[in-house]
């Protein structure tokens, strides 16, 4: 007989979303926003793998091009944005969108019917772009409600604009779906329709993610930490001396931690989903508010975390309840194992 090794029907992302759906709080057209989104992460996976050979490495516009965050842009920033956008503005879902690298949230114009909001960073840890290090797209999907909060938006935004920030601020608990795709040694996308996060590997020689990690468990307790460590001197004493006792053992574990930072909040945030463990980006003397938007970064890894078991704060609050004041405003992050987590808050609480 001939031989079928099981790969031969793998669930791919759209059976996995299909079949999903009905089961899952999301209504049926994130369907076609997954499909969007998940054309527009193998068409970024293709230019990042192979952004050395055509030129697509470095600034954009000659490092002219500043975004709002103030931050140089790169090609690649520029260029995922725009497949990102397109991509979405296609589904005929979509109403608003708002990205890292737009100064505002925009009404898609081809739909003006659509009722969704996307929030994203179409390529995350672009600093260690050109040096073929990971790299990601953090996504985040709402229904679009247009809050009450209109009049005490900024006074510098048109006013067709302003029903597209409204829409936009939305806390994270009210996500339909968030997910990320990372670019690294495989390709893989991140996803929770609200019941579960999965994991996806592309299979480039079919050109299809399917299936590699259903129901993702965050262990409880981990034994990595990972935050900037050059930004101690400016952290709080209570945090240092955190850091400090996962390092000499004196903590509840009461084993010494490893550190493995990347810089790539996707991959950083991939690893401890998968050792457990605690990241952070807190915030400090210089950056109170630390560096991580709270929207399209803190807001759809958080989800994530907490749908395979983890936990996310800021420190104070948990950052799914959080409600965004601005599309760009940051916060402070805490992510990871349970355990670890609830060690940092006591140990906060403790010296409060
Ligand atoms: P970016 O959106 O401009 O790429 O910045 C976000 C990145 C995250 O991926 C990462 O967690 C963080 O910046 C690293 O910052 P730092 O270099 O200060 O450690
Ligand atoms: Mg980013």
């Amino acid at each position: 007989g001939l031989f079928l090794p099981s790969q031969d029907s793998p669930t791919t992302l759209t059976r996995f979303v299909l079949e999903n759906i009905r089961s899952s709080k999301a209504p049926e057209d994130i369907v076609d926003l997954i499909s969007s989104i998940q054309f527009a992460c193998k068409k970024i996976a293709s230019l990042v793998s192979r952004a050395g050979i055509t030129n697509l490495t470095g600034l954009f516009n000659e490092g002219k091009s500043i975004n709002i965050q103030g931050e140089e842009q790169k090609k690649l920033d520029v260029l995922s944005n725009q497949v990102l956008k397109n991509a979405l503005k296609y589904s005929g879902k979509m109403g608003v969108i708002a990205s890292e690298e737009e100064d505002v949230p925009v009404t898609v114009d081809e739909s003006f019917s659509g009722t969704y909001v996307a929030v994203f960073d179409p390529l995350d840890g672009s600093s260690n772009l050109d040096a073929a290090v990971a790299t990601g797209t953090i996504f985040g999907i709402f229904k679009q409600e247009v809050s009450c909060l209109i009049e005490d938006m900024a006074d510098n935004i048109e006013p067709s604009q302003l029903h597209c920030l409204a829409s936009t601020l939305q806390p994270g608990s009210r996500l339909l779906a968030a997910g990320y795709c990372m670019y690294s040694s495989s390709t893989m996308m991140v996803l929770s329709l609200g019941h579960g996060t999965h994991g996806f590997t592309l299979d480039p020689e079919v050109g299809e993610f399917v299936l590699t990690h259903p129901y993702m468990k965050i262990p409880k307790r981990g034994q990595i930490y990972s935050f900037n460590e050059a930004n101690y001197h400016q952290w709080d004493p209570v945090l240092q001396e955190y850091i400090e006792n996962l390092k000499s053992g004196k903590n509840r574990s009461g084993k010494c931690y490893s550190l493995r930072y990347i810089g790539s909040l996707v991959a950083d945030v991939h690893r401890t989903l998968l050792y457990g463990g605690v990241f952070g980006y807190p915030g400090d003397k210089k950056n109170p508010n630390g560096k991580l938007r709270l929207l399209y970064e803190c807001a759809p890894m958080s989800y994530l975390i907490e749908q395979a078991g983890g936990k996310a704060t800021n420190g104070k609050q948990r950052i799914l309840d959080i409600v965004p004041n601005t599309t760009h405003e940051r916060q402070p992050l805490i992510l990871g194992s349970e355990e670890d987590v609830d060690e940092l808050m006591h140990v906060y609480t403790k010296y409060a």
